[in-house]
């Protein structure tokens, strides 16, 4: 059950948007249509039902690492290769942009699998004794 966190709610919606039926009735249109005098009881009654798939692209989510006076620039590196599955060149680029600005963008997923990124780095910087910070924002 939900404890009503904005997390909670984000993870409930991900959660009803992946096993929501697929279609959805756009119209249902019953025609009553006139039989004359010739009194049948059902005569010319017509049920019309379109329905259009409906597609909605999910929310996406940027994971952020954060800087720090303390973290490593190689285990900041290796961060971006191991979850982030960066060559080395791009791990660099990444950690160096982080580095001189004070944030960057690891990556951009939808909701669970940017909470799991997030989850991993800080349990594995936890691990090694690091301050590294990661976090995720919509975009
Ligand atoms: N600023 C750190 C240092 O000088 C390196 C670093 C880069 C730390 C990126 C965190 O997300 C980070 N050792």
């Amino acid at each position: 059950m939900s404890t009503g966190t904005y997390r909670d709610k984000e993870r409930d919606k991900a959660t009803q948007m992946r096993d929501a039926p697929r279609g959805e009735t756009l119209l249902q249109a019953s025609r009553q249509k006139d039989d004359g005098d010739k009194g049948g009881k059902d005569a010319g009654t017509a049920v019309i039902t379109r329905t259009k798939v409906a597609t909605k692209k999910p929310a996406m989510y940027r994971v952020l690492l954060l800087n720090d006076d303390y973290t490593p620039m190689e285990f900041v590196t290796h961060v971006l290769q191991k979850y982030f599955q960066k060559a080395l060149e791009e791990a660099t680029r990444i950690m160096l942009h982080v580095h001189q600005n004070g944030v960057g963008e690891c990556g951009i997923y939808t909701f669970e699998v940017a909470e799991t990124k997030v989850t991993q780095v800080m349990d594995f910087s936890r691990k090694h004794q690091q301050p590294l910070q990661c976090i995720m924002e919509k975009k």
